[in-house]
């Protein structure tokens, strides 16, 4: 099931539980904790003085006041010491407690902030981090919906520090885009010459097969989803009916086919994917379905595709990576470094303002 990035104020979020960072006393204080203390009213105070304390890295989880949701787990992050008294795995344990508690209780959607980055001191880069991994892997084998809520800009900037490498790949595209120009436009004036060339050629009846392409044999022009309507017919073209029913593979068959090849299970590929299993059962029982970008995305990363496949996927559904939009790029880079990890790819997509995958 799916992880949420927002920024928001968490006490808005529309969950069965809240998380809040609270101390070892339960004792309420500022930040997260006083708001949600401050929402709930005096009775969660009166449960928290019941349970009395809750170590370090560690959660513990009460009824939630005058709030709607059902739960309120206290979660007890570290305090920052330079990261020398064993903070990342304190924290790491707390987000892992706090989600357990959550299941256990049968919660089906829990709210977090970013524990310890406030006045706790822990970095809020780092803090994002320790979150999107520890959730990402609980993630892999529960179906809970999770919304990590950032509440100030400076965790978000936070973010984009830790990518610098991706802010880069990214200026270097749109500056090479630039630098390029003229010899983009040469480039495509060849593209219409070898076109209009093509064109005086005799027609060919049907497309070859590409190399390294995923198609059946006897049916390569009709999976080859990059077919260019330009393409001459044959001395007798189709019907325009036969032409539509001739389109090649839906979506829907393309990614049913890629979870066999590669071996996966369809639970694996819908939780790599950070989507909802509703979502992903409409998917697999409507052979027409047509997605958004942002799914279909997110299932080329579940299924590890490179980037000739990912665009070939996309182009099923009428969609592409492009170079002039940030989302594409930075879909770009992950794909071509080889890294799959929906979870790492919605903190930076996340970090530069950008659409999440999946959920
Ligand atoms: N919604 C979402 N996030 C928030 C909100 C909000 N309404 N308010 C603050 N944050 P902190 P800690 C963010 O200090 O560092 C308390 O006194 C905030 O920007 O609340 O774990 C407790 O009682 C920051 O990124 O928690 C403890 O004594 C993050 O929530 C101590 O502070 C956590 O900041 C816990 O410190």
């Amino acid at each position: 099931m799916p992880l949420t990035i927002v920024r928001d104020d968490i006490v808005h979020q529309d969950v069965d539980a809240l998380v809040t960072a609270a101390n070892p006393r339960l004792a309420g204080g500022g930040g997260v904790d006083g708001a949600i203390h401050r929402a709930a009213g005096p009775a969660l105070a009166v449960a928290c003085a019941k349970i009395g304390y809750c170590p370090t890295g560690s959660a513990c989880i009460t009824e939630a006041g005058r709030l709607p949701c059902k739960f309120i787990i206290h979660a007890v992050g570290p305090v920052w010491h330079g990261g020398t008294r064993n903070e990342r795995a304190l924290l790491a344990a707390c987000y892992a407690k706090a989600l357990e508690l959550a299941v256990a209780n049968g919660c089906r959607s829990v709210a977090f902030p970013l524990i310890s980055s406030g006045t706790f001191g822990y970095p809020k880069g780092q803090a994002l981090g320790v979150a999107v991994e520890t959730i990402g892997a609980f993630l892999e084998t529960h179906d809970l919906a999770v919304t990590l809520v950032i509440f100030d800009s400076d965790s978000y900037a936070a973010g984009q520090q830790r990518f610098a490498d991706i802010a880069a790949f990214i200026d270097d595209r749109y500056v090479g885009r630039h630098l390029d120009r003229f010899a983009e436009r040469r480039r495509r004036q060849a593209l219409a010459d070898a076109d209009f060339s093509a064109d005086c050629a005799p027609p060919c009846p049907r497309r070859t097969k590409p190399a390294g392409r995923h198609t059946e044999p006897g049916k390569a022009w009709k999976s080859d989803t990059r077919f260019s309507f330009a393409t001459p017919f044959a001395r007798h073209p189709p019907t325009l009916d036969a032409f539509i029913a001739d389109r090649g593979e839906t979506f829907s068959e393309a990614v049913l086919r890629l979870i066999r090849e590669r071996h996966l299970t369809q639970v694996e590929c819908y939780r790599r994917a950070n989507l909802d299993r509703r979502l992903f059962s409409k998917i697999r029982s409507g052979k027409n379905y047509h997605p958004n970008k942002r799914t279909a995305c997110a299932i080329a990363i579940a299924l590890c595709l490179n980037l000739e496949e990912t665009q070939d996927l996309l182009a099923t559904a009428g969609l592409a990576l492009g170079r002039s939009d940030k989302f594409d790029l930075i879909l770009t880079y992950f794909i071509v470094n080889g890294q799959y990890n929906v979870f790492a790819i919605n903190e930076a997509l996340f970090a530069f303002d950008q659409p999440l995958l999946g959920a």
